[in-house]
């Protein structure tokens, strides 16, 4: 397939309520959505969801743009790609910045799913025609504010409640959690707030909770101070924003410095790379689940084909997006089902229908490569 053209676009979306976690709060998501056009008349959509600012990982929605349109774009248009892999080996010199690779990346999977005629599910190899989820619950102003929230997810069938945790707001906010659902999974994620040697034993006394998971408690460089603490702890640790490759889980397993890694496309350059993520995990005996960036229904699509695979035991961070969104950009995106569980579509493409209409109206930003 032959890529004649490439739109890029930052999307402001208004949300229906902000969301907190250590790195701080989101109170207007943009995200960006990455068009291709191929010399055949198809079109593949991806996105690429970062965050305002280099809070979470290096990179923001801004730089997402950017290294799209100066060193992805130059790369690719003009060209003919057959496959996903021989796509991004086009930007293998770009060092980096697997953010702004995603939304490429994924919208050329999109075009193969339309090409083959076979589902995202298919090309990635996903065996799953449902998959359970969980709710990422962001720091409230209380800890009932947050017993509310939860109580409505657990109603709903969320089949897992991540709490999110920093020094001051966790071991108080745990034990209510605990004692008012004795027998929900709960894990926490600190996004990096923590460090071993001032607050070790805050995150031990989380086993007295039975915390399923402390997801990156320490910092994403910070593979040594993880094995340490693993080993000291019953709790498994989950890496998220340490793991930015399949070589850094590598590492991660041959140190010892976790028992879960949560996958996210976005965070690893797209599915190719999530793919090696969860073999490699399969072959060491690593659990994974499948992490999101917020994204609207187009990185979501994604996100669920991926997790039809086999190896994803644990549930998904797959809320969507009417969770945090007041319009989406696909046409009626998935639901959580009283099981807990989402479906996964078995059709080419998205499997959701794009609103381009919605796209244009929160548009902030556009650029076109041709
Ligand atoms: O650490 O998993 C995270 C949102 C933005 C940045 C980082 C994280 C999150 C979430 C929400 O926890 C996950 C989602 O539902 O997309
Ligand atoms: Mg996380």
């Amino acid at each position: 397939m032959k890529i004649t053209r490439i739109e890029i676009r930052k999307l402001a979306l208004p949300m229906t309520r902000s969301f907190k976690a250590s790195f701080g709060v989101v109170t207007h998501k943009e995200t960006v959505i990455t068009k291709l056009y191929t010399s055949d008349g198809l079109v593949g959509f991806g996105e690429s969801s970062s965050l305002w600012a280099p809070v979470y990982n290096h990179e923001t929605n801004d730089t997402c743009m950017y290294i799209q349109e100066k060193f992805i774009a130059p790369r690719i248009i003009g060209k003919n790609f057959e496959t996903p892999q021989e796509f991004r080996e086009a930007y293998a010199d770009v060092i980096g910045n697997p953010t702004a690779k995603t939304g490429p990346e994924c919208a050329f999977w999109d075009l193969v799913s339309q090409r083959d005629n076979k589902s995202l599910k298919r090309l990635v190899g996903g065996v799953k025609d449902e998959i359970p989820v969980g709710e990422s619950i962001g720091m409230k102003p209380s800890i009932k504010q947050t017993l509310d929230e939860i109580d409505k997810r657990i109603a709903e069938g969320y089949l897992r409640i991540k709490l999110k945790i920093e020094p001051g707001w966790d071991v108080e906010l745990v034990r209510r959690v605990r004692e008012r659902y004795p027998d929900v999974t709960l894990t926490v994620d600190a996004n990096s707030a923590y460090n071993l040697r001032e607050h070790g034993k805050i995150l031990r006394s989380l086993e007295q909770f039975e915390v399923s998971i402390i997801e990156q408690p320490f910092g994403e460089c910070d593979l040594v101070d993880h094995a340490a603490f693993q080993s000291e702890t019953t709790i498994p640790i989950c890496l998220d924003e340490s793991i930015e490759s399949a070589d850094d889980a590598r590492s991660a397993a041959a140190l010892g410095s976790c028992k879960v890694i949560n996958i996210k496309p976005g965070r690893v350059g797209g599915l190719v790379e999530s793919v090696k993520i969860h073999d490699l995990a399969a072959e060491q005996g690593i659990g994974v689940f499948c992490g999101g960036m917020m994204e609207t229904g187009i990185g979501r699509a994604f996100n669920i084909a991926l997790a039809s695979k086999q190896n994803f035991s644990y549930p998904s961070d797959m809320s969507p997006a009417s969770l945090y969104f007041s319009e989406d950009v696909v046409e009626s995106s998935f639901t959580v089902k009283p099981n807990g569980h989402v479906d996964v579509p078995d059709r080419p493409g998205l499997g959701f229908t794009v609103k381009e209409d919605i796209i244009a109206k929160f548009t902030k930003k556009k650029v076109v490569v041709e």
